[in-house]
């Protein structure tokens, strides 16, 4: 008796996910990032750094092991089946900014992952519930598509209170090195054009605008121009600075244009994030974030804020990490240098994130 019950819990086991891993249920691994960031779309680095928290009810545990999939399909991921990536168990503490080593990542690719761990003892978690990473346009021909149209549907699927947060929003700014954590002081230029009839037609409303404003933060300060007008200034990162344009909008295509400064004595973490919210007579709001489909330069030029300068020659804005609904002093770990600066801003991020599901297609 004892014998075949011993032999039906290893029938059990090798049955248990295709492995003879049985999980350990006060085991779990959550908060899934991928370069700092939940879900992250549009990533520009051919290897992301994954990172994830490990959680148990005795404090005590540490990892010892971990194992990560990755998969082009949220169904093969879901049968364990790792085609892009399979780490193998892989004997190590690391849970932060594990280099992604699998295939080849290409332009608009979306990768689905998972990770399991195993503590000191050897025993293992689940696997986490998925998380997946959108590619960006990673060669300069792929970047002749029309960036707008690109990103424009997403921003129209929002709901309201989607709209108006920005804690969705990334920091943005000039493409140089990781300008989160240190960027040359100095002032760097932003260009973005917003089609009003185009985003009207999406949202099937007849476009006559009720308000515009551009909901913004900046490290450390940014004057905008909309339509070659000033429009205002802000400083700082405490939420609510709001800039009304409603008058200074056109039905038709309009030119933003942002003065970004880095300020100091020597180079800190600069940073640009917000969006512009546009409130359709017809009770629609939509929003347009600054994102890594605005161009910017790193040299102010003689026209720069018209809408007919070219800036073919600008490079595209890098995204760096989220901004979290918070206040002001956990805003400032953002760009914590320090380790346990970036520990609290993990740590923080648990409630600020919305929950995510991936959709069953
Ligand atoms: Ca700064």
């Amino acid at each position: 008796m004892r014998h075949s019950v011993t032999i039906l819990l290893a029938g059990m086991m090798l049955v248990l996910g295709g492995c003879a891993v049985l999980a350990d249920r006060d085991l779990t691994t959550k908060e899934l990032r991928c370069e700092y960031r939940v879900n992250p779309l549009g990533i520009d680095v051919l290897k992301p750094r994954l990172s994830w928290v490990m959680e148990s009810s005795n404090r005590g545990r540490m990892q010892s092991a971990y194992r990560i999939l990755a998969a082009s399909g949220e169904e093969d991921l879901n049968r364990n089946l790792g085609n892009l990536w399979d780490s193998g168990k892989v004997r190590s503490d690391q849970s932060n900014q594990v280099v992604y080593e699998g295939k080849p990542l290409k332009s608009r690719m979306q990768c689905f992952w998972k990770v399991r761990v195993w503590d000191k003892n050897g025993s293992a978690s689940a696997w986490s519930e998925p998380a997946v990473w959108t590619v960006g346009l990673l060669e300069p021909q792929d970047q002749q598509a029309k960036w707008i149209g690109y990103d424009a549907p997403a921003a129209a699927k929002e709901d309201k209170s989607d709209v108006l947060s920005i804690d969705k929003c990334s920091w943005v700014w000039f493409p140089e090195g990781e300008p989160e954590k240190s960027a040359p002081i100095g002032t760097r230029f932003f260009r973005h054009k917003v089609n009003i009839a185009d985003i009207a037609a999406e949202s099937a409303v007849k476009g006559k605008v009720k308000r515009a404003s551009f909901r913004l933060l900046a490290d450390n300060e940014a004057t905008v121009f909309v339509n070659g007008r000033e429009a205002g200034k802000v400083a700082g990162w405490s939420p609510g600075q709001v800039l009304d344009i409603t008058d200074k909008l056109t039905g038709g295509i309009n030119t933003l244009s942002i003065a970004a400064a880095n300020e100091g004595d020597n180079p800190n973490p600069a940073g640009l994030a917000g969006k512009l919210v546009i409130e359709f007579e017809e009770a629609k709001t939509r929003a347009i974030p600054i994102d890594h489909s605005w161009k910017t330069s790193n040299s102010e030029q003689e026209n720069w804020k018209s809408a007919d300068f070219n800036d073919s020659s600008w490079v595209y804005a890098k995204e760096t990490v989220y901004v979290q609904r918070s206040t002001s002093n956990v805003q400032r770990s953002t760009f914590g240098e320090r380790w346990t600066s970036q520990r609290l801003f993990y740590r923080r991020r648990l409630i600020c994130a919305r929950p995510f599901r991936l959709k069953s297609r």
